[in-house]
């Protein structure tokens, strides 16, 4: 139909469809249909025919999803059926428990057949369509009476405001929730405007659906799933759970794409399992799954106990968050002297373990989450994040609450603790003197992506830095077993099985090398990268800038770390104590192929004195650039690199016609090689 030849009235009810269909690929299916702006072309004529034909504006069109105005309060709803909870399965135990009674009570003689979803960690609530417009939206409330938030539910994207069935009235029951990327999105928006973080994507859609005034619901962007009906008249339902959900799909309502069917309980392990390791990766929070009876006629048959079915239950997960108490604040030194508060917390059980600290990561998070040692946390594991205080409950704040003091002195070595402008994280200026920073670049050189040596763990560095056995890396290429023998706990077989593992680190490659030195800002990626590039340490350690530069992925920040790492004569001192102490690996030749400079493939004689670079440096630069250095010049020599006082070899390259470079040149040649 085009938009010249239609009525208003046709064109309106044109536009309403197509714009629905579009929110459904977009906001549903996640596959939108056309571009921002053409649906934005749709939605504006649609509000100027509305506005103009008033007559023509319904409660179901798209353009009443915003802007609706505020309420005084919310109205009751008294639910036709009731809005159940479920009961909980905590156990292995209680889940046989649950399938046998569902066997006794069906009579069943082989196994039942089970619906299986995701628990959505939400709000319930109730859609009511009527003919298929939607009507009414309501709280769970107490389960028999809920709050009437249809307004605020008209703006949720993702539910449909009308349907294609004509059944007099048509009950869906689902899941108000908000998804981790929506909520991650929404608290960088708070954060920004200096506004309250919200604790958790729970709370958060919480706070949305109870706002008075749906304009500010319509800023949050809010999601619903489907998993039940309630009262249905003017229609025949299919007669299982499974294939009401494919109904409800095929209505355009959202419906969980983890959704299966399980017979047994070992059919409902295998979901509850594998359930549980797509969990992290899920787009919203769940606290479990949810196992109904599949059988409608079943579901029935074995009704109810108080106000939950006996055909469905909730098999929880490990809760991922727990509240406890902040009962300090300690501060851990790393490897870098980089200083890392750490929450201690009092013991609490949440994702499956016992959970005593966590990292605050800077003094500046510590602000930023209001926190004050005595308050009552938030604590969270969830996946494979790291544990984390998530949000303070500042109103269980107790009167002698303490803020945090971030210490001046390093309580390791007591060396200064300082921190740069523009910083965020306070360092110990300890370096080599600090035990904190000395056993951390030992772990970290040990590590198996380092040098690997395996049993070197953190209770053995511990005892070997403290017992002032061990001083540095290099000091473990030179223990005997009479050292380590002496240790507590220590036997003689696994101090010659440390030996061994110590002797066996010895042959290694220079990129496990250098990650291992622990250069900041030098991961695993960078070492190999620098290694390829460079091919023998020397070469690295001798780079200037712009040299370092050339290596993919290597910015500023990264060249200048290397750099002051080896201007420091402790550090070279230490490199060459490791290689003392007998540490190899395959030197090669620098990746020319892959460089491209003035100096790639190039002979080079260096003659006299120059200001800055000692033959050796200028040497390997030149290497490292790809030039071959030779000693005498002739008609194959391409540049002569001359300083002060150069002689004979300076004479015989005028004579032949090469060219003659000073140290700056060289320089600004060198800055000019690119890696292709
Ligand atoms: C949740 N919360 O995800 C039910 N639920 O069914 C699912 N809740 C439920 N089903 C009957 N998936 C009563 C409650």
């Amino acid at each position: 139909m085009s938009a010249g030849s239609a009525t208003p009235a046709a064109r309106i009810a044109h536009l309403k469809r197509e714009i629905e269909q579009h929110n459904y690929h977009y906001y549903v299916l996640d596959q939108p249909t056309i571009a921002d702006a053409e649906w934005d072309r749709l939605f504006h004529e649609l509000k100027a025919l509305e506005e103009a034909h008033p007559e023509f504006a319904t409660p179901d069109s798209p353009t009443q999803r915003v802007g609706a105005r505020p309420l005084d309060e919310f109205a009751e709803v008294t639910h036709r059926v009731p809005m159940l909870s479920l009961g909980n399965a905590f156990s292995d135990e209680d889940l046989v428990h649950f399938d046998r009674r569902c066997r006794e009570g069906l009579e069943a003689a082989g196994d039942i057949e089970y619906a299986c979803e995701p628990k959505y960690d939400g709000l319930a609530i109730s859609l009511t369509y009527e003919r298929g417009v939607f009507v009414q939206g309501a709280t769970r409330g107490d389960g028999a009476v809920g709050e009437d938030v249809t307004h605020n539910l008209r703006t949720v994207k993702t539910i449909p405001l009308s349907i294609d069935s004509d059944a007099a009235r048509l009950e869906v029951r689902g899941e108000v929730l908000m998804l981790k990327r929506d909520f991650e999105a929404l608290n960088a928006r708070q954060a920004e405007k200096g506004d309250k973080l919200f604790v958790n994507p729970r709370n958060a859609a919480a706070g949305s659906l109870r706002q008075l005034d749906p304009r500010l619901t319509a800023q949050r962007p809010l999601s619903f799933f489907a998993y039940g009906l309630g009262a249905v008249e003017g229609i025949a339902l299919p007669e299982t759970h499974a294939a009401q959900m494919d109904w409800l799909e095929a209505l355009r309502f959202p419906v969980s794409r983890e959704r299966g069917v399980a017979r047994g309980t070992e059919g409902l392990r295998g979901y509850y399992a594998a359930l549980g390791t797509k969990r992290p990766a899920l787009p919203y929070d769940i606290d479990g799954v949810v196992y109904k009876v599949n059988r409608i006629a079943d579901q029935q048959r074995l009704g109810y106990v108080s106000r939950a079915p006996r055909f469905a239950i909730a098999h929880k997960f490990p809760a991922e968050e727990a509240t406890t108490e902040l009962l300090g604040i300690d501060v851990q030194v790393g490897r870098t002297g980089a200083i890392t508060p750490v929450a201690r917390l009092k013991p609490v059980f949440v994702g499956g373990t016992t959970m005593s600290n966590a990292t605050l990561h800077n003094e500046d998070e510590i602000r930023r989450k209001g926190l004050m040692i005595g308050d009552t946390v938030v604590v969270r594991r969830a996946g494979d994040v790291i544990p984390e205080v998530a949000a303070v409950i500042e109103a269980q704040r107790p009167a002698g609450a303490q803020a945090f003091v971030m210490p001046t002195h390093c309580p390791e070595c007591g060396s200064a603790i300082v921190k740069l402008d523009g910083e965020a994280i306070a360092r110990c200026t300890g370096g080599l003197i600090c035990p904190a920073q000395v056993k951390q670049s030992i772990l970290h050189f040990a590590q198996r992506r380092a040098m690997d040596i395996e049993g070197l763990g953190d209770k053995l560095v511990e005892q070997l830095v403290d017992q002032k056995v061990v001083r540095n890396a290099a000091d473990l290429y030179r223990l005997g077993v009479s050292a380590l023998a002496a240790l507590e706990r220590m036997g003689d077989k696994s101090a010659a099985n440390l030996i061994d593992a110590i002797a066996k680190s010895r042959e290694t490659t220079l990129q496990r090398f250098l990650f291992g030195l622990g250069i900041r800002h030098v991961g695993e990626a960078t070492a190999r990268d620098l290694a390829r590039h460079f091919g023998a340490l020397d070469a690295i350690i001798n780079a200037p800038l712009e040299r370092l530069l050339e290596v993919r992925d290597v910015g500023p920040v990264v060249a200048e770390s290397i750099r002051r790492f080896f201007d420091e004569p402790h550090n070279r001192e230490a490199v060459a104590q490791l290689r003392a102490g007998g540490i190899t690996w395959p030197e090669g030749e620098p990746a020319a192929a892959s460089l491209q400079g003035p100096f790639t493939g190039k002979t080079v004689v260096l003659t006299g004195t120059l200001p800055t670079l000692s033959r050796d440096d200028a040497k390997a630069l030149l290497e490292a650039a790809g030039a071959k250095v030779s000693g005498s010049v002739s008609k194959k020599t391409d540049f002569v690199l001359a300083g002060a006082e150069a002689g004979s070899k300076l004479d015989k390259a005028k004579e032949l016609g090469i060219r003659v470079l000073d140290e700056a040149e060289f320089r600004s040649m060198l800055g000019t090689a690119r890696t292709e």
